[in-house]
């Protein structure tokens, strides 16, 4: 194993993801050492006694601007040659699979997170090198989107995952949505378990999933049989 993939978080609410961090894959990925990251308070990086993040914009109009200097700086502070530094807002090109297998390979990442104002566009300009949206619906700020970041990116790194869990990915992502899966009991509250599943048929049984999961693809997200996006 080498260098875990290296995170900062850069905002003005870094213990918004606290308790994030100490669960499930996550947990174990930076336990196992695979992955590390950090929340950088964006306030540290101010220079006067109110720790000023924001200011009115040039030409006026409504709202408030993240300033340019705390966010050059905190960059500054932890940014290595192969940091992508990316600024989390909802003009940026749209998170899918692909870009977290391209962001898996980097060793460092460093998520600039904006607010419900914008950012001065000098940070675009001269400072990041992506920008990122993970949808379109309008959150409160960045935070989230970077922890929807690091989650997808993680269980992208080698070993994290379990042998069965990166199986079941490979298996399952033929671009499509999943077939129905079923446990114990056969019948539960009147609804049954398909026939099929339980003959011990295994050809059939891989027939009627292939087909369940196209028509459910055909009917839910028809976009995928188009696009990639996985
Ligand atoms: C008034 C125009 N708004 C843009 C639609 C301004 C605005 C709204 C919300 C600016 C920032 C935000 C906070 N959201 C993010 O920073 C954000 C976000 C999102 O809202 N949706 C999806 N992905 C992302 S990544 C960062």
């Amino acid at each position: 194993m080498g260098a875990p993939l290296r995170v900062d978080v850069i905002t003005i609410f870094p213990r918004m993801l606290d308790g994030v961090w100490g669960e499930s894959i996550l947990k174990r990925a930076i336990a196992g050492g695979f992955l590390d990251v950090r929340m950088v308070d964006l306030r540290a990086f101010t220079h006067d006694v109110h720790r000023t993040t924001d200011d009115r914009p040039y030409g006026g109009g409504p709202g408030m601007v993240m300033k340019p200097e705390p966010i050059f700086e905190a960059v500054e502070s932890v940014r290595t040659p192969e940091a992508r530094v990316i600024l989390l807002s909802p003009q940026g090109r749209r998170f899918d699979q692909a870009l977290a297998r391209e962001l898996a390979e980097a060793p460092h990442l460093i998520l600039l997170c904006g607010h419900y104002e914008g950012v001065d566009e000098r940070v675009r300009q001269g400072l990041a090198t992506d920008e990122i949206s993970i949808g379109d619906y309008v959150l409160t700020n960045g935070v989230l989107p970077a922890a929807v970041v690091v989650d997808a990116v993680a269980r992208l790194i080698p070993g994290v995952l379990g042998h069965a869990e990166s199986h079941a990915d490979e298996s399952f992502s033929n671009g499509g949505l999943e077939y129905p899966q079923y446990t114990r009991p056969a019948e539960y509250r009147g609804m049954a378990v398909p026939e099929i599943l339980r003959s011990g048929d295994h050809a059939a049984v891989r027939q009627w999933r292939m087909g369940q999961a196209q028509d459910r693809t055909k009917k839910q997200r028809p976009d995928l049989l188009t696009n990639d996006g996985n």
